[in-house]
């Protein structure tokens, strides 16, 4: 493959890093290109990604189900109009089966470090165990937010009872009867609380900062609506694009336009007072921060559980514990058996989890260290044959991820047949072209609810949205359709004096 590679043999054309949707749809459509050469590796044993982990009770998508599944691999029988996480878990294993991946997939190999030879043009791939591969191009597609966050509360060590994250959750574990404390109200908290509230003894409910809930409209999907699906396939693609237009049209707007987001608000504060008849606790869940700032969370029954009797909602936020209870900031003692933790993921794309070379060793969480970038939220400049899926500035704020992963896939096989034609040379994205993007990106955000002022994982320490899309998502699908060889250097394998 290259000419300075003496061990060209063991060198893959493509590793893929996870097999959730991002390295599963890329895996497909590379198949369905003829492309045998890749391989995937997974760190679990079986596919999924966050559909596979996140097993919480009421674990659910907040993205209508029929716009939550490939392009190319409709599913006529999802359940409900939100698919919950075993239906998208099914899913993914059916495409896995369907699409014969397990051939190409390692599991359980954890990518540890990434570095890249100049000499050579191949990156090497460390794993945990001590493995190693060799691969000419890298896609990490190892999802945003799979991070768990922990919050550091004092005492945490010494409580005597159980403690789980959301995102970690132990199933052998029985909730029933048990005095809880669920800490944070995203979107997490609100899909586990109705969850387990009838069936726990006691709730205390630690909101930190009230978000915005609007209803879901959720509810199961008839099955003579499943065989009309199966029957006449374009119907369920007409819904598909009746549900993207909609959420494509309306959501943004309202970002951008601060008489719509008022009118939300409005909307949202009418759903809380239908809901939430005591003016005290209707006060305690009233968002203080424009709409969309934070993510707007869709629920049916996320207020009807808070109003329940067994639910406590603690607003002065959390002490410290001890070996038996939790303490609220007001000194408040709740004598508790298990403490779930809903407090989000570890700021996604603020650093890849392992460390990754480029070019004359650089390290991109050194370079990203104070907000991560990258050109169409895949090619890194510096980082030659690496693409991330769902990198920097590539998260919806309104539709869902799979459009956007789609779209990456699709300027992805671009970008790797340019790279199998070239078989003698590496490629880097300019930084010059890099830099333009970027500050382009930056300059949408201005003025738009995001930056309206509240405390979102969504922004670095000083403000910089580093997660989203800021615009619509046809702009970002008509902004990768083409790849263009002009914006990227063509590096001559051995030739290091880059
Ligand atoms: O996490 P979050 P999440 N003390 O970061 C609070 C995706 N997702 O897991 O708002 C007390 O939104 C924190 O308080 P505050 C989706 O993209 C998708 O819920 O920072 N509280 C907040 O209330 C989502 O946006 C689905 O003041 C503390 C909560 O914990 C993303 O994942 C379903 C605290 C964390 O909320 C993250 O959602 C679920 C502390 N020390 C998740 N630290 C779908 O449906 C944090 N908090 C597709």
């Amino acid at each position: 493959m290259s000419k300075n590679n003496n061990d060209a043999a063991a060198v893959v054309e493509v590793a893929i890093i996870g097999a959730g949707f991002g390295g599963m749809g890329l895996a497909i459509r590379l198949q369905q290109q003829g492309v045998r050469d890749f391989v995937i590796y997974e760190q679990a044993s079986d596919v999924g990604g966050v559909w596979r982990d996140n097993i919480y009770p009421g674990a659910a998508c907040d993205v209508p189900s029929h716009l939550y599944s490939f392009s190319f691999e409709p599913n006529p029988d999802w359940g409900r109009s939100y698919g919950p996480q075993e239906e998208i878990y099914r899913y993914l294993q059916h495409c896995a089966k369907k699409y014969q991946l397990s051939r190409h997939i390692t599991f359980n190999a954890s990518v540890s470090a990434l570095e890249f030879d100049e000499n050579s043009g191949v990156w090497t791939i460390d794993f945990s165990d001590g493995r190693q591969a060799k691969a000419r191009a890298v896609v990490l597609a190892i999802g945003a937010l799979n991070i768990p966050q922990y919050p550091k509360i004092e005492g945490i060590e010494k409580f005597a009872g159980k403690v789980m994250h959301t995102a970690e959750w132990d199933p052998d574990y029985t909730l029933e009867g048990k005095r809880v404390a669920v800490i944070g109200t995203g979107a997490s908290a609100i899909q586990v609380v109705p969850a387990i509230q009838p069936k726990v003894a006691s709730l205390a409910l630690f909101q930190r900062t009230p978000p915005w809930v609007m209803p879901k409209f959720d509810g199961p999907q008839r099955p003579v609506r499943q065989a009309h699906f199966r029957r006449w396939p374009f119907l369920q693609k007409l819904l598909r694009n009746a549900q993207y237009l909609l959420g494509e049209s309306v959501v943004p707007a309202f970002m951008w336009d601060s008489f719509l987001t008022r009118f939300g608000e409005f909307m949202g504060r009418r759903y809380l007072k239908k809901v939430v008849a005591d003016p005290v606790l209707r006060a305690k869940l009233t968002p203080g921060y424009a709409m969309g700032c934070k993510r707007v969370l869709l629920s049916d029954n996320y207020y009807p559980a808070v109003i329940k009797d067994n639910v406590n909602l603690v607003t002065t936020g959390v002490s410290h514990l001890d070996e038996n209870a939790i303490y609220g900031a007001d000194g408040q003692r709740l004598e508790v058996d298990a403490i779930i933790l809903a407090t989000g993921f570890k700021v996604p794309v603020s650093g890849a989890p392992m460390p990754v070379r480029g070019l004359g060793g650089r390290d991109l969480n050194e370079d990203w260290a104070s907000g991560s970038e990258a050109y169409k939220g895949m090619a890194v400049s510096g980082y030659p044959n690496l693409l991330y899926i769902m990198g920097p500035n590539t998260g919806p704020g309104n539709t869902s991820v799979i459009f956007y992963i789609e779209s990456q896939i699709r300027y992805i096989l671009q970008y790797l047949r340019t790279l199998r034609g070239n078989p003698n040379e590496y490629i880097d994205i300019k930084p010059e072209v890099q830099k333009a993007f970027n500050e382009d990106v930056q300059r949408r955000f201005k003025g738009t609810t995001w930056t309206s002022g509240c405390n979102s994982w969504y922004l670095t320490a000083d403000g910089k949205n580093t997660t989203l899309w800021p615009s619509f998502s046809w702009q970002y699908r008509l902004r990768t359709r083409h790849f263009n060889s002009a914006e990227y250097r063509f590096i001559e394998v051995g030739d290091a004096d880059v």
